[in-house]
């Protein structure tokens, strides 16, 4: 493959990455909402988009099935980042990853207490590594989505999420507790893509850098 492929999620990392691409020239052919396509060819012959689940971005760049893609810090903190570069911030699709509870429960006096948390959520590594840290003693419990109601039905005391206006806690009657980070959307790159493509991808990510910069 001569040509640049690059990854990226539909929904709000693709939103927020058009007026990205649109800097560098590449414009899609298709919009991937409306479109069954997973492969999206671009106004340029050399530049091609690959639509796949946001949590598979970086397995694709990992082993150079695609040679860029977008992905949130929240994916590639799970992921790990091996065989990756991130060599830039695009500073989209920002939201903060967070520990929620009932609201009323008292977080702070259970962790005080030393008590034994029942958590929830899509991030069991994340979330792992936090607790670990506070030395806080947790029984984690994987989800794939809707983390918010695991709380709500007994399942769990609290939730590891991300939170971005805060609505989706309050419509729930949750509250934050805790904040594990501030998240944003990486770019990454394979790393042996980087080294053989240089001369078409250098150019971009100056591009990038500069629309990032330019806000
Ligand atoms: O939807 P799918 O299961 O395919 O995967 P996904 O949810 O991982 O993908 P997507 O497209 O929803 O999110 C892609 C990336 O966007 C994530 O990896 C984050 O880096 C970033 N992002 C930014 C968010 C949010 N903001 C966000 N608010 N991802 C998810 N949310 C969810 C959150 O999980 C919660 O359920 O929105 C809800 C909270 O939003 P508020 O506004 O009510 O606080
Ligand atoms: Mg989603």
């Amino acid at each position: 493959m001569t040509g640049i492929t690059i990854a990226l999620s539909k929904g709000r990392i693709f939103d927020e990455t058009t007026p990205l691409l649109r800097a560098a020239d590449i414009v899609p052919l298709d919009d991937p909402e409306t479109s069954r396509k997973l492969i999206l060819q671009t106004n340029r012959p050399d530049v091609r988009l690959i639509i796949v689940r946001a949590s598979d971005v970086p397995t694709y760049v990992q082993y150079g099935a695609a040679d860029l893609g977008i992905a949130g810090k929240d994916v590639l903190y799970e992921h790990g980042g091996a065989g990756l570069y991130q060599p830039l911030d695009l500073k989209i699709a920002r939201c903060r990853m967070m520990v929620a509870v009932r609201a009323g429960f008292g977080y702070q006096q259970a962790v005080t207490q030393g008590a034994r948390l029942k958590v929830a959520t899509k991030y069991v590594q994340t979330a792992r590594e936090h607790f670990a840290r506070k030395g806080v003693h947790v029984d984690l419990i994987k989800l794939y989505g809707s983390m918010e109601l695991a709380p709500l039905v007994g399942l769990a005391d609290a939730i590891v999420d991300l939170v971005s206006s805060g609505n989706t806690l309050k419509a729930n009657n949750l509250v934050a507790v805790e904040e594990i980070m501030e998240v944003s959307s990486r770019l990454i790159a394979n790393q042996a893509a980087l080294k053989l493509k240089r001369g078409q991808i250098q150019p971009m990510l100056d591009i990038f850098a500069a629309a990032v910069a330019k806000g």
